[in-house]
């Protein structure tokens, strides 16, 4: 599973509206500015700069979990939707551009 950190800005839109094109399940958290959450210990725990968005995933490259901040998050977006795709080419019966 995915979590994302955002607030309504147009940065933390952009990373969910990757996520929903990527057609990714995600739990969205929502971290208010305005309050300061983004400094609080726990928050900076995963982004040490204090900025989001933030996306966890507990399922990163290797079964791995992995973190990334800002800009870094669409990697991961791309890279996962690849993995999801490469997966669906190689089950049986699956559809592939070699045999329709
Ligand atoms: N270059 C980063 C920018 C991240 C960023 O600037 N996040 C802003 C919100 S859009 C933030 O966390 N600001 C904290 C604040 O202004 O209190 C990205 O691509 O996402």
């Amino acid at each position: 599973m995915i979590d994302l950190y955002l607030a309504p800005t147009a940065n933390g839109l952009r990373a969910a509206v990757a996520l929903e094109e990527a057609g990714l399940s995600y739990r969205a958290h929502m971290v208010d500015l305005a309050k300061g959450e983004r400094r609080s210990p726990e928050f900076l725990k995963l982004n040490p700069a204090g900025l989001i968005p933030v996306i966890v995933d507990d399922d990163g490259p290797g079964g791995n979990p992995l973190t990334l901040s800002q800009s870094g998050r669409n990697r991961a977006v791309r890279r996962r939707e690849k993995r999801k795709a490469a997966s669906r080419a190689t089950r049986p019966g699956a559809l592939s551009p070699c045999n329709g």
